[in-house]
């Protein structure tokens, strides 16, 4: 290619030769979908992407997903091309320790990464909620389209689409009419392992047409001004997302363009160059950026965003003086800032009252949603299960966007990661909630989350085997101990409605760490010596030893009760005990050590812990740990407690024997 190139195919060349340099230097990462996909980011860029480098957490700009996350050198470029904090030096430490160009995108680490992707499938259920929150966000207030209209892109590639995971998120996206909502699907007819007739014969169109999608088709991946087209009719939708099947050719250029091989192996030294000068035109030394391309982003991308936001600075002065109180609010709950809606103090409680901590939930949610006008959620076609409804609410719907609950469908991964999304977008508080059993459908959405500092909320109710007739598959047992096993999450299992409503308060007070609560399908009699405070300490004692302790027994959720009874029998026969309540084990271990070893006042062998899960993970805790190491059994509640052991008789001969 000896003849001069335009601007365009030298941004494109240089994008794209960027690319190839940073994956050579770090010796690893993902040429293939960067060089096919560069025109189809560029034309993005260039011509419609929305955003102001100089501000880019901007409540209104257009999101872009990067869904294929193992491109996310192609994305590190764009974002340094276009004036994002991300320096060349950035782009040269690819992959390295401490670099802001880490081997997948991560949220909150590189200025203007919007998600947290790599885990094939989850960009676009995160970019599905992030359409869901521009809708919510702008029905929320009075004129609320002019605060909040914007669209949401997200580039995927055939391993997001093979992902069931991104089958739910097209449903619910077509099914909820998410006309603002672009999808580009780089078709280039291979994976990792090989081309595609291994593995994959559906018709993808056909597929995202019979969800409620538009699809759109670009022959020539290279061809900016068809994809240009087919953005511009996109974004003309007004009631369907739209899927844009673009043909590309993985590591376009490159010796082994159109095969696997170059899929996720850097291209090497020699065939670098070679695919630069020969392919692209472009002979210069690596990392080379000429000034024109940069002054050419500037010139489009840049100016474009610049000028939006400024008219949409002009337009925020204006709403402040025509809705005052609207802005205010607006202004407070875009920065997560809740704590001036939030009451401290939680409600006055009956004594001799019973209620299950589902129920309880329900009950703090709706009460907790008077003050948070931005509160909004739902689940997994078990609302009324869970008690996820607010009372009185409409429902999230394409002619209701002002709607607060949510219908998921039988969607859990997609709920869970779509609220990824939507708490990403900023601006709401959100929810979702299933049975505790199913937690693991939505485990890698969850494990995003936490890697994510998103304040996400999980309702998980059905908590243990007293769930009863349904039997093992609906019992939950190892599944407190693997949300407990991740980094950066508050699990908070409450014994009765007080500590219920307190954990819903630290969860909503979270900002930075998700929360899931642990919720019991049956009846817990309100404790006397449950404290608000308490839950704020993660565990403490919530019945006192008469004098001198023997053993200490460290419970949560339904079984403080079961605990409190025990000690009162113990007592009867002159064993003197003392019960903690310990709803969650990560916010106890975030305490001093002191406040730690008063409540924990004796040594660990004499510790007992009291849990109708798993025991997995409490021998940190106590030596002797009580709960269920095998799967459940089908039964009725009752029963199915009596046979695994937890009744007041069994339990107490348990501690008898220890003693
Ligand atoms: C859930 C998940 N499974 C597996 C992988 C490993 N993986 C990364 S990319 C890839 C192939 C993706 O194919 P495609 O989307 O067509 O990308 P391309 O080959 O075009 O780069 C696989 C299997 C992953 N990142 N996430």
């Amino acid at each position: 290619m000896a003849e001069k190139i335009n601007i365009e195919q030298l941004a494109v060349a240089a994008i794209r030769s960027l690319c190839i340099d940073g994956i050579n230097k770090a010796n690893s990462g993902h040429p293939g979908m960067a060089l096919g996909s560069a025109p189809t980011l560029y034309t993005l860029w260039t011509r419609h992407l929305n955003a102001n480098p100089k501000d880019s957490h901007w409540i209104n700009r257009d999101r872009f997903v990067l869904s294929a996350g193992h491109a996310s050198m192609l994305l590190y470029t764009m974002l340094h091309i276009s004036g994002y904090d991300l320096s060349l030096d950035e782009l040269k430490a690819f992959r390295q320790l401490g670099s802001k160009t880490p081997g997948h995108p991560e949220y909150g680490h590189t200025d203007g990464v919007e998600a947290t992707t790599g885990p094939l499938g989850q960009g676009i259920a995160q970019a599905v909620g992030m359409a869901m929150a521009e809708q919510a966000l702008a029905a929320q207030y009075l004129d609320g389209e002019k605060l909040i209209d914007h669209y949401t892109y997200v580039l995927s590639g055939d391993g997001c689409l093979q992902e069931g995971l991104s089958q739910e998120a097209i449903s619910l996206a077509g099914h909820q009419k998410l006309n603002k909502l672009i999808l580009f699907y780089d078709a280039n007819q291979v994976t990792l392992d090989g081309g595609l007739d291994l593995t994959f014969s559906e018709d993808v169109k056909t597929r995202f047409i019979a969800s409620g999608w538009n699809v759109l088709e670009v022959s020539d991946g290279n061809d900016i001004d068809e994809i240009d087209k087919a953005i511009k009719q996109a974004k003309k939708s007004k009631d369907k997302p739209t899927m844009i099947m673009i043909h590309t050719v993985i590591g376009y250029g490159s010796s082994k363009q159109g095969t696997s091989k170059v899929h996720g192996s850097p291209l090497g030294m020699e065939d670098g160059k070679k695919t630069k000068v020969e392919a692209y035109g472009f002979d210069h030394e690596e990392f080379h950026v000429p000034l024109e391309v940069y002054k050419h982003f500037e010139a489009t991308f840049a100016k474009r965003g610049l000028k939006h936001y400024e008219a949409y600075q002009k337009l925020l002065t204006k709403y402040q003086k025509s809705h005052a109180v609207e802005f205010a609010k607006f202004a407070a709950l875009t920065k997560g800032d809740v704590s001036r809606y939030l009451p401290e103090e939680i409600p006055e409680f009956v004594s001799g009252t019973s209620e299950s901590t589902r129920n309880a939930s329900g009950k703090a949610l709706n009460a907790y949603m008077l003050a948070l006008p931005n509160l909004i959620g739902g689940s997994a076609d078990v609302a009324s299960s869970v008690i996820t409804k607010i009372n009185g609410g409409t429902n999230f719907e394409p002619n209701t966007r002002y709607g607060h609950n949510i219908n998921w469908g039988i969607r859990e991964f997609a709920m869970a990661s779509a609220q990824n999304g939507m708490l990403l977008h900023g601006g709401l508080k959100t929810y979702v909630g299933c049975f505790l059993v199913f937690a693991d459908y939505m485990k890698s959405a969850i494990r995003t989350a936490c890697i994510s500092n998103l304040p996400a909320i999980y309702l998980f109710s059905h908590d243990s085997i007293a769930v009863g007739e349904d039997g093992p598959t609906h019992q939950p047992i190892e599944h407190l101990a693997m949300l407990r096993s991740l980094p950066n999450i508050h699990v908070i299992r409450p014994c009765d409605e007080r500590e219920t409503f307190s954990a819903w308060k630290l969860a909503l007070k979270s900002e930075k760490t998700p929360t899931a609560l642990i919720l019991s399908r049956q009846n817990l009699p309100l404790i006397e010596g449950s404290s608000d405070k308490g839950v704020a300490h993660g565990g403490y004692v919530i019945s006192k030893e008469k004098k001198n302790p023997r053993l200490l027994i460290i419970a949560t959720g339904s079984e403080v009760s079961l605990a409190i009874a025990a000690q009162k029998k113990l007592l009867e026969e002159g064993i003197d005990v003392r019960v903690v309540s310990m709803p969650s084990i990560e916010i106890f271990n975030e305490q001093e050590a002191k406040y730690r070893d008063e409540v924990l006042n004796l040594p660990h062998k004499k510790r007992v812990s009291l849990e109708m899960l798993s025991t997995f993970g409490w021998a940190r805790l106590a030596k002797h740990n009580y709960g269920i190491d095998t799967f459940g059994a089908s039964a009725p509640a009752k029963d199915t407690m009596a046979h695994f052991g937890f009744t007041l008789d069994k339990f107490v001969e348990f501690i008898k024997g220890i003693l």
